[in-house]
């Protein structure tokens, strides 16, 4: 369980009964699906938000994930106040009953179950980030999953190949059960030969930056990179950093990094996908483990930067005066 301080962070169990009281709640607006499994056997779930959510309609989907890396806890009370926020709210705040009107929200809590529950079992922090996969061949456990995704996969330096590194990319490309599930149901996105998911934060912490592709080049662009693209992602990210008070950069401003989802998701799958790293700006206010006395404020400074992105979802490139 967590440490004396932390109480107020969630378990996965209790992750798990909140979100099946919003579901049983809000069912005309909240569904939830399990999406797969984890390496330990836990369910990966996936919550769609949207009017009539129960049909498949013809909105931009976008796409919140969280809890790659275990000890980033942080991460998981973002994706439970976003899904508070807009079951609640929906009827009665405007852009948030707009949103849900006329998108197709998915929310994947917590990519990452083995590690974080790993991360708190002894009731202490055990300061983990990978997931609990045993390597072959090695006593080190895990991989490092924002390392793991089958994109430029560990071309560039930008992770390592020693199981007992902390950014371990494993064996090969989506070779984690959890980067292969969430993968696939991104796959299953697409319709009609259209990837319905248009957008994409993936939460982690901490540092307090809007990162966007690519990670595994310094170079911003070039293949799978126009100048419209990067201008797009350069000016929706400047704008949500300006609203949460976050640094924006291109994620290989901070560095080097191959086989990351946003990486995956723009080079793959055409993504308009960001990184998030909440709160705090710096280890000397707690680094992974800031007390839970900062959760609502720190979910909720990014409430802004997310209805921005939900609201540009329809196109991207009209941040740029570039309609299609
Ligand atoms: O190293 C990471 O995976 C992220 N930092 S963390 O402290 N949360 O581990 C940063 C990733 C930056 N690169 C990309 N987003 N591509
Ligand atoms: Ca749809
Ligand atoms: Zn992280």
């Amino acid at each position: 369980d967590f440490p004396q301080g932390y109480t107020g962070y969630h378990t996965y169990d209790e992750a798990t009964k909140e979100i099946d009281g919003l579901v049983a709640k809000y069912p005309d607006i909240l569904g939830k699906q399990k999406i797969g499994t984890s390496h330990e056997g836990r369910d990966i779930i996936a919550l769609k938000l949207s009017k009539n959510v129960g049909k498949d309609e013809k909105e931009p989907e976008v796409l919140f994930t969280a809890h790659q890396h275990a000890r980033e806890h942080l991460t998981v009370e973002m994706a439970l106040y976003l899904l508070g926020e807009f079951t609640s709210k929906y009827g009665s705040d405007d852009r948030v009953t707009k949103m849900l009107d006329s998108r197709e929200i998915w929310i994947i809590p917590d990519l990452n179950p083995d590690g974080g529950e790993f991360d708190i079992a002894s009731g202490d922090f055990a300061m983990w980030r990978k997931n609990r996969q045993p390597n072959e061949g090695s006593s080190e456990v895990g991989t490092d999953l924002n390392r793991n995704w089958d994109f430029k996969w560990g071309c560039c330096d930008g992770s390592s190949g020693d199981p007992g590194d902390e950014t371990y990319r494993g064996p090969s490309a989506a070779s984690a059960p959890e980067v292969k599930v969430v993968s696939d149901f991104v796959r299953s996105r697409v319709v009609g030969g259209a990837q319905q998911i248009k957008t994409a934060i993936d939460f982690h912490t901490y540092s307090e930056l809007v990162l966007w592709p690519f990670g595994f080049t310094h170079d911003e662009t070039g293949p799978g990179m126009t100048q419209d693209d990067h201008d797009a992602f350069a000016a929706i990210g400047k704008k949500m950093a300006a609203s949460n008070g976050y640094t924006p950069e291109q994620s290989s401003e901070l560095y080097i990094t191959d086989g990351a989802i946003d990486d995956w998701l723009w080079g793959d799958q055409k993504v308009f996908a960001y990184t998030f790293e909440m709160y705090p700006s710096s280890s000397g206010s707690g680094g992974f483990y800031p007390r839970d006395s900062v959760i609502a404020k720190e979910t909720a400074r990014n409430r802004e930067a997310v209805l921005q992105l939900l609201e540009t979802s329809d196109c991207p490139y009209r941040a740029i005066g570039k309609e299609d």
